[in-house]
């Protein structure tokens, strides 16, 4: 359909553009990257959310070279930062479908050699609602991608059928929490308490310390959130509250060295 056939096109030409998300240390505050997120200005449309395109993608099977083109360009931003002297985590979106693909590593370092970046400054967000279709060939991609020194985050976590057993089955080493349970800290959901949200963000952090991994929270938007995922032991910080999601020029304010 139209949609699809202009997305396509955008993937080849010069429609997409990325923002970037900075991302910050608990409990120092100190920024310690950014996460890329695509955009699309549609010629006929004007800008179209991800929320209403990345699924399009997803069924259309665009998501594949989508996914490469924010791959490039977002080790490209991150290797311009590096050669300004900051030396910054790039964490990139990748689609379960993409991951997938047999080549899907040798594509990632391909990406990062394109552009002298060393693979230890990328992460890679896989989505927790995945469907992983073969276990062992994901288990083969997250060891390889891992002997570059590249970091895979599960992304959404806990918003999944299967969170508990993914941690067990796949060699992951950051856990981004969904930003749903930072937003019951807010007291706007009726659902559950905010003592009981407390609760729930404890033992997600307390697991995750147990299994050695790296905890990050997405969607903070108050200083009451922050306070507490930072006396709960969470790692790094991403939200509305800290930062929202700009372009490359206006995220450098966040890089006084360079801004
Ligand atoms: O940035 P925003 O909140 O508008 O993103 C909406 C959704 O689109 C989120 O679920 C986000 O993860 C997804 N998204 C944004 N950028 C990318 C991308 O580059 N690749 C993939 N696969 N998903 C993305
Ligand atoms: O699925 P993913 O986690 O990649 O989603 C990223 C999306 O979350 C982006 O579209 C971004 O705009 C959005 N986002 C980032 N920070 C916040 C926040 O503090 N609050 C809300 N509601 N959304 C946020
Ligand atoms: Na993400
Ligand atoms: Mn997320």
């Amino acid at each position: 359909r139209r949609l699809e056939r202009e997305l396509r096109e955008a993937v080849e030409g010069s429609g997409l553009s990325l923002h970037y998300q900075p991302q910050f240390q608990l409990p120092s505050r100190q920024l310690t990257g950014y996460e890329a997120l695509v955009r699309w200005n549609n010629p006929r449309l004007g800008p179209v959310s991800p929320a209403s395109f990345i699924p399009i993608a997803e069924e259309t099977g665009v998501i594949v070279e989508l996914g490469y083109w924010v791959l490039r360009e977002a080790c490209r931003q991150a290797a311009a930062w590096k050669f300004a002297g900051r030396c910054l985590s790039m964490a990139v979106n990748v689609s379960v479908r993409q991951f997938e693909q047999p080549d899907f590593v040798e594509r990632v370092v391909q990406a990062l050699h394109g552009v002298g970046l060393p693979g230890s400054q990328l992460v890679l967000e896989l989505t927790e609602s995945l469907v992983l279709h073969d276990k062992d060939l994901a288990n083969r991609h997250i060891m390889a991608l891992r002997a570059h020194g590249i970091r895979i985050a599960i992304d959404d976590f806990g918003t999944g059928y299967s969170s508990l057993s993914l941690l067990r089955q796949l060699p992951f080493e950051q856990l981004k929490i969904d930003r749903s349970f930072i937003q019951d800290f807010a007291g706007e959901t009726q659902a559950i308490s905010f003592q009981e949200a407390r609760v729930v963000m404890e033992g997600v952090t307390a697991i995750a310390r147990g299994l050695g991994l790296h905890v990050t929270a997405e969607g903070v938007e108050t200083e009451e959130q922050l306070q507490l995922l930072s006396d709960l032991g969470c790692d790094k910080v991403q939200g509305f509250l800290l930062g929202r999601p700009v372009p490359a020029a206006e995220a450098e304010v966040w890089l006084p060295e360079i801004g």
